[in-house]
C-alpha cells in the first residue's frame, strides 16, 4: 500500500473522528444511558471503510467536503447500528466487537436494541436536516437510496437470509444474493452517496453512464468484501479482527470459504478485484482513491 493512500486514509479517519463526535448526542443530555451508549458504538473503533468509500466517490465528482461529512456520517450510523444488533444474543451472539465488550454486554440487551432504532433514526435525521444537494428532488432520492439499502429489500433483507441459512448448505448464487444484500447494499449505497453530493445542480448531474459503472463497482467491491470477511473468519485470530473469530464455521454458516475452500474464495476475491477495477476505466486519476479502496478491501488483514 502507498505512503500516501496510507496517510490519506489516517488523517481522514481521524477527521471524520471528530465529525462523529459533533454529530452524535452528548452523553450528559438525557437519556444520558442511551447517549453515552450510543456514543461507545460509534466512536474510537472500526475501519471506516464506507465513509472511507463515500469520500473518495465524491472525490471522482467534485463533491464538497461538508456534504460528504453528513452522507458518510449516515451511512457509517447504521453500519454501527447493524453490528449493535447483529451481537445480540437473538442475532449472532458476540461478546466483542471492535476490540471491546459488544455494546449490549457493556450495558445490556434492552440498551443495545435502542442504541440500534436511535442510530438508524439520527442516520436519516441527518439526511433531511442538512443540505446535501442543491437539487431538492435528487436529495430525496438519496435519502431514500439509503433507506432501500438498509431495510428488507437490503442490508436487513440480507439478514434475515443470514439467520435462515445456519446449518444449510446453500448454492453459490443463494450465497451471492445473500451477501449483495447484507454487506454489499451499504458498501454501494456509500458509494453512490458520495458520488450524489457532487452532483451540485441539475444542471450538471452525475451522468447516469458514471453512476451505472460506479454502481457496478460498489457491486463487485462489496461483494469482495465479504469473500476477504470470510477468508479472514478462518484465517486471522480474535486479537486482530476485535471480533471473535471462527464463529461461521462454529455456528455452521455458509460462507464462500465453505462453498470454494480457502484457495476458491481468495481466487474469487482476486477476480471481483480486477473486476472492480476494470468498471473504473476511464474514469482518470479521479478515481485513484477508489482504486486503492479497492485494493485495500481484498488485501486487508484485518
Ligand atoms: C442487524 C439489520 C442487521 C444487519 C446486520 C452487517 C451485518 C448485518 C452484520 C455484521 C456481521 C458481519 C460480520 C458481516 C460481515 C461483513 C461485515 C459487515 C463486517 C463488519 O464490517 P467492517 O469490517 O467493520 O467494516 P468495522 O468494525 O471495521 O466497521
Amino acid at each position: 500500500m502507498r505512503a500516501d493512500f496510507q496517510s490519506w486514509v489516517a488523517s481522514q479517519q481521524s477527521r471524520f473522528e471528530d465529525v462523529l463526535h459533533e454529530l452524535l448526542p452528548r452523553a450528559e443530555v438525557a437519556p444520558q444511558r442511551l447517549h453515552e451508549a450510543m456514543r461507545y458504538a460509534v466512536l474510537d473503533g472500526g475501519k471506516r471503510v464506507r465513509p472511507l468509500l463515500v469520500f473518495a466517490a465524491g472525490e471522482l465528482t467534485g463533491a464538497d467536503a461538508a456534504r460528504l461529512n453528513i452522507a458518510a456520517a449516515a451511512v457509517e450510523l447504521i453500519h454501527a447500528y447493524s453490528l449493535v444488533h447483529d451481537d445480540m444474543p437473538c442475532m449472532d451472539d458476540d461478546v466483542l466487537r471492535r476490540g471491546k465488550p459488544a455494546c449490549h454486554v457493556q450495558y445490556d440487551e434492552a440498551t443495545a436494541l435502542l442504541v440500534g432504532d436511535s442510530l438508524q433514526s439520527l442516520a436519516f435525521h441527518l439526511l433531511a436536516e442538512h443540505r446535501l444537494n442543491d437539487d431538492a428532488t435528487r436529495q430525496l432520492e438519496m435519502i431514500k437510496l439509503l433507506a432501500v439499502a438498509s431495510g428488507s429489500h437490503g442490508m436487513a433483507g440480507g439478514q434475515a437470509i443470514d439467520l435462515a441459512s445456519v446449518g444449510k448448505a446453500l448454492t453459490l448464487p443463494e450465497l451471492e444474493f445473500m451477501h449483495i444484500h447484507k454487506t454489499g447494499a451499504l458498501i454501494r449505497a456509500a458509494i453512490l452517496l458520495g458520488a450524489h453530493c457532487g452532483s451540485v445542480a441539475p444542471a450538471q448531474p452525475v451522468s447516469a453512464e458514471k453512476l451505472a459503472k460506479l454502481d457496478r463497482f460498489g457491486k463487485q467491491i462489496g461483494l469482495a468484501f465479504q469473500v476477504v470477511d470470510d477468508v479472514l473468519d478462518c484465517e486471522a485470530d480474535t486479537a486482530t479482527l476485535g471480533k471473535t473469530a471462527g464463529k461461521d464455521a462454529d455456528n455452521d454458516k455458509p460462507t464462500y470459504v465453505s462453498l470454494l475452500g480457502i484457495q476458491g474464495a481468495r481466487t474469487m476475491a482476486q477476480q471481483l478485484h480486477r473486476e472492480a477495477l476494470e468498471s473504473l476505466a476511464g474514469f482518470g486519476d479521479a478515481a485513484q482513491r477508489l482504486r486503492e479502496l479497492a485494493d485495500f478491501i481484498v488485501l486487508r488483514k484485518f
